[in-house]
């Protein structure tokens, strides 16, 4: 730098910039007055800049298109006027330039090239594995009660961190339904102030294999078929169970998959699991494993199979939706963060239960789950590409205070999140996307690339050096901040591929979580097992699979071996003597009713007043109303009039938590009435009550929501053959009345009472 006059200028300025002085202090050999150098390192660390503005979050638009708080100039659109990708005005992008209006379009129209050019590039690569998704921005608020096992700091008392959370499905195309039957993933972005942390956990605690390089075989598996390209987003394909029946360390995780915890009632009512064991280090380097639990505040809900069947047709994207509209109605969801800590032992077991085994659980009544923060998911992406498409997760990313263990899964992941963000964002720069973006100073030595838009400052991206001022240093393994490896012991080993012995046990956890489900529960799994291997055609996998579910228990197998019309085989391994674990259940437990969908079904002759009131109360009650009427507009008059939301053509019962008609329900106008009426003939639907608002309460019944009728309401419920007796089922004068108990009811989510098997 001595002989270069222009880069002495030019570093000057890069200081002025940075508002480091270039003085004696630098120590930079041969400049006057310094320090004498140290031997490794020729120029001595300054403190960190303050985060860069592009460093923190990507820009929201409030929807009126005002930017939030963030600078306007660092929006995408500026300017009033359309231009063209380089900044120059445009008159016209309607019409092509052509040699006269009926003339051939000229090959010199750069604009028409620069528009179709762009948009022949607008899609990416969707996700080999988790493409459907949906995401949120939050804030993760610690408690601190980990910081005796952790030295991580957004993990310290009250830190507040911003994170970014997607969901997804496992198994489908990027426009597949939400409510197939399927694992969801569970990723949180944590923007600490040492690094970005990934959490990359899925809603199920196990999975199917033991070891990452199963992974593409068990996916060939569940994907659709190769020749076909059938069937989408489902597992009940042969393939599918060819595989987790000749893989039997699959079973546990698929036997949660046919429990109802395959098809979540909502995003916001699903656990969250890390899976494997992780090593958390705290300030003295003591270690502690791990398992990384999420709990939702509104607890864990889901759908029934038939109300999930009908959720793909009538609204693909229900669980998206269900978010994105909580979020912008202010009913934040909420998880509570929770850990369960075991010693670090060398055998990592617990209780006997192998800790590097990703198809094992330790039950909550063997280890608690200890809260340790609360993330609370506030606000919507402003753009699903940018922020939900491109948001890139690697399990990592880590910061210190969390560590890995050698679980065989996590190992292959480690390599698999890097990978293949190279072909699905195009390059190794993806952690300079905006959602991406560290909020910590970064200070990599990692240059050019694919669509690199750091703009590097310096000529010696490697270290020590003696010619950037602002070399990356290193702070050494002993000084705080940096990420450190526990030096974890290695025992003398051979060579070998192969699963310790420990991994071979595939039966008695999967036989824990059937023993801990309740009747209705375990019904449903059997309904489930029943349709999955209904819809294989090998005989030879139904009756494998019977054989799984029969070293599971002799109940499950002999219910979907009455099913599919075969023999219960008889077990082939001694069945496992393992103790129920109630946590495993959802039955059983009341929960908040926030957020639930109150249908209120009324008519001409509707009880007014009483739809007034119960409005308000569902919406005092932090629930939401809507009112379901013969046609749109509004019911009553003048100033009093409510606004409908549904009318008996546009309501499902899907969309509801629970029912209340008020007053007799009238006869609708329908996509044919006119028609037929026109005709002289009746329409289907002359009929009261109108034939679906009898369709409505009657899916709702089966699927065990709880129905209320106020002042002629049970009329419908008698013509939809509902028993008022029966239970769930609240006949009263007063709607208010009724909704407080309908509201009661729901805390238990459903009337689990009217599934046949609790009968
Ligand atoms: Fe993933 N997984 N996975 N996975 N996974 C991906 O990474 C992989 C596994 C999970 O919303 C991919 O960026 C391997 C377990 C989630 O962007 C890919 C193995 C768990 C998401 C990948 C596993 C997960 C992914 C595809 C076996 C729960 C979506 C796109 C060793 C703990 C993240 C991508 C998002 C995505 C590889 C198993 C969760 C291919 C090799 C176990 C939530 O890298």
């Amino acid at each position: 730098s001595e002989t270069n006059p222009l880069k002495r200028a030019a570093d000057k300025v890069a200081d002025a910039l940075q508002g480091g002085p270039a003085g004696p202090e630098d120590g930079i050999p041969g400049k006057p007055g310094a320090e004498s150098p140290p031997v490794a390192e020729p120029t001595r660390p300054r403190e960190p800049l303050p985060p860069k503005p592009d460093q923190t979050g990507p820009d929201t638009v409030s929807p009126t298109g005002q930017p939030t708080g963030a600078d306007q100039a660092r929006m995408a659109q500026s300017g009033s006027y359309l231009t063209n990708a380089q900044g120059t005005r445009l008159y016209d992008t309607d019409h092509s330039l052509k040699a006269g209006p009926r003339g051939p379009v000229l090959l010199q129209d750069h604009h028409l090239r620069e528009k179709v050019m762009h948009f022949d590039h607008e899609r990416i690569p969707e996700r080999v594995v988790h493409a459907r998704g949906a995401g949120a921005h939050g804030v993760f608020r610690s408690y601190g009660t980990a910081a005796n096992v952790t030295k991580a700091a957004f993990l310290a008392e009250d830190v507040e961190t911003p994170v970014f959370v997607r969901f997804s499905t496992v198994l489908g195309s990027r426009g597949s339904s939400d409510t197939v039957r399927d694992t969801r993933g569970f990723a949180t972005k944590f923007y600490t102030s040492e690094g970005v942390f990934d959490l990359v956990g899925n809603n199920i605690p196990v999975f199917f294999i033991q070891d990452a390089i199963k992974f593409p075989d068990v996916i060939h598996a569940g994907k659709p078929h190769p020749d076909r390209e059938i069937p989408q987003a489902q597992s009940a394909h042969d393939t599918f169970w060819d595989f987790v029946t000749l893989h039997t360390e699959a079973t546990h995780h698929t036997l949660w998959n046919m429990s109802d915890r395959g098809i979540p009632r909502s995003y916001r009512t699903m656990e969250g699991f890390g899976v494997h064991t992780f090593r958390l280090v705290n300030a003295a380097g003591e270690t502690t494993l791990v398992k990384f639990h999420w709990k939702p505040k509104l607890g864990v809900h889901s759908l029934v199979w038939e109300e999930a069947q009908i959720i793909n047709g009538v609204d693909p994207d229900f669980h998206r939706r269900d978010l994105a509209d909580a979020i912008e109605a202010g009913a934040y969801p909420q998880w509570e963060f929770g850990i369960q800590t075991f010693p670090d032992t060398p055998d990592q077991t617990f209780e006997g239960i192998d800790l590097l085994d990703p198809t094992n659980i330790v039950p909550e009544e063997l280890a608690p789950v200890q809260p340790i923060g609360l993330l609370t998911l506030d606000r919507n992406p402003s753009n699903f590409f940018a922020e939900t498409e491109q948001v890139a997760f690697h399990v990592g990313h880590l910061v210190p205070g969390i560590d890995i263990t050698d679980d065989p899964l996590l190992a292959g992941r480690l390599f698999s999140y890097l990978d293949t963000q190279i072909t699905r964002l195009g390059g190794p720069n993806f952690p300079q996307l905006p959602i991406n973006r560290p909020h910590a100073p970064v200070n990599d030595m990692l240059r050019d690339g694919m669509h690199q838009t750091a703009v590097h400052r310096g000529t010696a991206p490697y270290r020590p050096n003696s010619l950037d001022g602002g070399c990356p240093f290193t702070p050494g393994a002993h000084l705080d901040g940096a990420y450190v490896e526990t030096p974890v012991r290695i025992p003398e080993a051979t060579k070998v591929r192969e699963a310790p012995e420990s991994f071979d046990d595939h039966f008695s956890q999967p036989r824990r979580f059937w023993l801990s489900m309740s009747a209705p529960e375990r019904e449903h799994i059997i309904g489930a097992y029943t349709f999955e291997l209904g819809k294989c055609y090998e005989q030879a996998i139904r009756e494998r699979a019977l054989q799984v579910l029969a070293n599971i228990d002799p109940e499950l197998c002999e219910g979907v071996a009455a099913g599919l019309g075969l023999p219960a085989p008889e077990p082939t391994v001694p069945l496992a003597d393992v103790a129920p674990s109630p946590a495993l259940s959802q039955v059983g437990q009341t929960w908040p009713t926030d957020g639930r969908v109150i249908g209120i079904v009324t008519g001409p002759d509707g009880d007014l007043d009483g739809v007034r009131s119960v409005r308000q109360a569902v919406l005092d009650g932090g629930m939401v109303p809507l009112i379901v009427a013969p046609a749109g507009g509004t019911v009553g008059d003048g100033a009093d009039a409510l606004t409908v939301q549904r009318t008996y053509a546009t309501a499902r019962s899907v969309e509801f938590d629970a029912l209340l008609v008020a007053g007799t329900p009238g006869v609708g106008i329908d996509a044919y009435g006119a028609r037929d009426a026109k005709a002289g003939q009746p329409s289907i639907h002359q009929t009261t009550p109108d034939p679906r608002v009898g369709l409505l309460l009657a899916e709702a019944y089966r699927h065990g929501k709880a129905i209320g009728a106020a002042k002629g309401g049970e009329s419908a419920l008698e013509a939809a053959g509902i028993p008022l007796e029966a239970p769930g089922v609240i006949a009263d004068d007063s709607a208010t009345v009724v909704l407080q108990q309908l509201t009661q009811l729901l805390g238990a989510h459903r009337v689990w009472e009217r599934f046949p098997s609790a009968a």
